[in-house]
């Protein structure tokens, strides 16, 4: 193993490599090498300066995340920035890559800092529960303010070299891609007297401006959703305001030890890895991804074209086939749409549209546009007999070696795969809407998708930013799976009971952004209605059903679209307000069945509704439709507004403890024991005090 920092020095600079990868963080043993060679740049009569920089692709991203719960081992790193900003030569910091938490705390106790231009800097410590605890708070709003320092560590986002030259968080931006060089220079620059340091802790960081605090308050309380760490983070930079460094440095401490203490942080740091963890699948350790240069898109609505922006944006050429002329009008509208939306936002220049839609983008009305394409995503109705004729025809013009992937979000991938004479070649993609936008993507393998197919899969996801989850075929895959399960218990306590208001606004309570019927009114009611029709021959008689949604389908009330589902919408309007009527249609559902309502406290509404999830993912690991509880996790993190703080339904369940989410289902399986019945895999994890995380480690 190479040491993980180097010194040396070239030409009286003293030059101190750290090299630790992937991402140079700052280990144990990174923070000791840092500190041994400050102390040695203190003593040595041959150095001038120092620079620190990062060997390989990155400046430091940050502390070790792997040693958080771990009982912490000195050198602190509070303490060796200390050391680096007490140093009495000068002390550069060159940055490249990602100069972030830890890292961008490093150099903010140098006493310069230049970036190459394709850098970016950040405190991102906020999205996994902690805050910055190495001086970030203290040392940031000396250096650019109050109000850089509140958007930058309250929000996490990283930024860009020239917004932080702009913020006096570097000093210099540098092109070109060596930032050793870039350092090296602005370091002869300080010790020749030709560019001053500054230690930052030493700056006075001025008045507190209380307003301003005030309304970061307010802000941030609204859009954190219960998660505590952005709120504490503007105590300590407060603290920067009302005590003087040190004591600030101390109070922030404080607050850190807090945060990495709490279970927000176990369940932000169990979605970062898991979130990484999910790519590492059989299929891809198997076989190498097959080489994807061009993407075909057939059917041009809201999903395809969606799916079409997602491939464009990612820099991949894409042909949209749709039935007739009009309905390529349209698509190529909802895609200029889409792309006209990017430029506003500031994602997308003007000049690349216009390359996107001139040179990248086509349409066809006839299959044989797609004849040469890598991989072709199917997006047309969701209905198999229309899917299947689909891949009939794709079958017979798709080159040898494409991928035919179907974008559905319930149906039998491997029905879909034998109407080919490739099933092979064929897989299930279920984008999520808008797909241009939504991170997930469930790649869902049926039995005859090849290892390299998959594989492909996961590289395209990757390719189009999102976060790929192996799924096996089941209907409803995992997300949907999960989400029609959890649905029913909703639906259950609103017969019961409970109102459909007062159950959403318990769960954005527990954190979602929307409770489940608010979704449904995005969603469309009338998607869910066709699968409960689809689904009512096979249904199993045992199962408890709720016609409280056909009653409200059956006046034509699909939701937002409408105008009226669970809520009612004014024209145009997003959020909608309660209805009178359709609480009079709950109530007469209730009557027609006998049933006495009676009331439910938020609590249980949780309780019940978790319990619902937590059993059916844990059928679904079981059956291995997900490889691990922790796909779970992301599916519904990614794609179903999970709290993240939360770490998913799997984290909530092991921090709840298995063996109080099986008593909670016996108890509920008195009522109900067909849809409350204790999956055998949570039975067996808790009669053995197991977690469902012990199932993430095995291999
Ligand atoms: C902090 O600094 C606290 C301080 O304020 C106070 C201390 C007192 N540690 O994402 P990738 C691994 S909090 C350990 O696939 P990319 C990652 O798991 C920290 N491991 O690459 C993966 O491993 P594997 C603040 C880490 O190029 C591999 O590196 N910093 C860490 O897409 C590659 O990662 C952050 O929050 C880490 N800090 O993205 C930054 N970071 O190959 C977190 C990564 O085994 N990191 N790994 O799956 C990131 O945002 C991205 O990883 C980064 C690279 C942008 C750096």
């Amino acid at each position: 193993m190479t040491d993980p920092v180097r010194y040396s020095v070239q030409d009286g600079i003293a030059v101190i490599a750290v090299d630790n990868p992937p991402v140079n963080a700052l280990s144990q043993a990174v923070r000791a090498g840092l500190a041994e060679a400050v102390a040695r740049l203190s003593g040595d009569d041959q150095a001038r300066a120092g620079v620190i920089y990062g060997a390989g692709r990155t400046f430091i991203a940050g502390a070790d995340i792997r040693e958080f719960g771990k009982p912490m081992a000195e050198p602190f790193l509070p303490d060796v920035i200390a050391a680096i900003e007490a140093c009495e030569k000068p002390v550069v910091a060159a940055l490249h890559g990602t100069a972030l938490g830890g890292g961008l705390e490093v150099a903010l106790g140098c006493h310069a800092r230049v970036a190459l231009a394709s850098a970016k800097v950040g405190l991102p410590e906020v999205t996994l529960g902690i805050l910055p605890g190495a001086g970030g708070t203290q040392r940031l709003p000396r250096i650019a303010g109050a109000a850089a320092a509140l958007d930058l560590i309250t929000s996490g986002r990283h930024v860009a070299a020239v917004e932080a030259l702009k913020l006096g968080i570097v000093d210099a931006v540098v092109d070109g891609d060596d930032p050793l060089a870039a350092g090296l220079a602005h370091a002869r620059r300080l010790a020749d007297g030709e560019a001053t340091g500054r230690r930052s802790g030493e700056i006075d960081p001025g008045a507190k401006d209380e307003a301003l605090f005030a309304d970061w308050r307010a802000k941030t309380k609204k859009s954190a959703r219960g998660q505590i760490s952005p709120m504490v983070a503007i105590d300590a930079i407060e603290a920067a305001y009302d005590l003087p460094f040190n004591e600030g440095m101390a109070r922030e401490r404080e607050l850190f030890k807090e945060l990495m203490a709490s279970d927000q942080r176990a369940g932000l740091i169990h979605a970062f890895f898991a979130e990484r963890a999910v790519a590492k699948i059989p299929e891809a350790e198997a076989a190498s991804p097959r080489e994807v240069a061009s993407i075909g898109v057939i059917g041009g609505g809201t999903m395809g074209s969606g799916i079409a922006v997602a491939a464009l944006n990612a820099g991949l050429p894409v042909t949209l086939v749709e039935r007739d002329e009009a309905s390529v009008e349209r698509a190529r509208g909802i895609v200029s749409k889409l792309l006209d939306d990017g430029v506003r936002r500031g994602k997308l220049s003007e000049a690349r549209r216009d390359q996107i839609l001139s040179r990248d983008f086509s349409t066809a009305t006839d299959y044989s546009a797609l004849a040469e394409t890598d991989l072709v995503i199917e997006a047309v109705f969701e209905d198999m007999d229309v899917k299947k004729d689909v891949f009939r025809r794709l079958d017979g013009i798709a080159k040898a070696g494409a991928i035919l992937a179907t974008n559905t979000s319930y149906l039998d991938v491997n029905e879909i795969a034998a109407a080919t004479s490739r099933p092979q070649d064929v897989i299930g993609f279920h984008f999520f809407s808008p797909a241009h936008v939504m991170r997930l993507l469930e790649v869902v393998v049926a039995d005859k998708t090849a290892a390299d197919v998959v594989a492909t899969g996961f590289a395209l996801a990757k390719k189009l930013r999102k976060v790929a989850v192996r799924a096996g075929v089941c209907d409803g895959f995992i997300g949907n799976r999960l989400l029609n399960t959890y649905r029913k218990a909703a639906d259950y306590m609103v017969e019961d009971g409970a109102s459909p208001y007062q159950i959403d606004a318990a769960l954005v309570a527990f954190g979602f952004p929307m409770g489940p019927f608010a979704v449904s009114d995005l969603a469309g009611l009338d998607i869910a209605w066709a699968g409960r029709k689809r689904r009512a021959a096979t249904r199993d008689p045992r199962e408890r059903t709720v016609g409280i949604a056909d009653r409200i389908c059956e006046r034509g009330w699909f939701g937002q679209k409408t105008g009226r589902g669970y809520y009612l919408y004014e024209p145009g309007a997003r959020r909608g307000s309660p209805d009178p009527e359709v609480e009079a249609i709950i109530a007469a559902e209730r009557e027609a069945k006998g049933i006495v309502p009676r009331s439910f406290t938020d609590e249980e509404i949780v309780s019940r509704y978790m319990a619902a999830m937590i059993n059916e993912a844990a059928k679904i690991v079981e059956e291995g439709i997900a490889l691990r509880p922790l796909d779970v996790d992301v599916t519904m993190l990614a794609g179903y507004g999970f709290p993240r703080w939360r770490g998913g339904p799997m984290q909530y369940a092991d921090r709840l403890g298995l063996d109080t989410v099986l008593a909670e289902l016996r108890r509920l399986s008195a009522e109900d024991g067909f849809f409350w019945e204790p999956a055998p895999l949570l039975v067996r994890l808790a009669d053995e005090g197991q977690t469902f995380a012990s199932l993430n480690e095995r291999d």
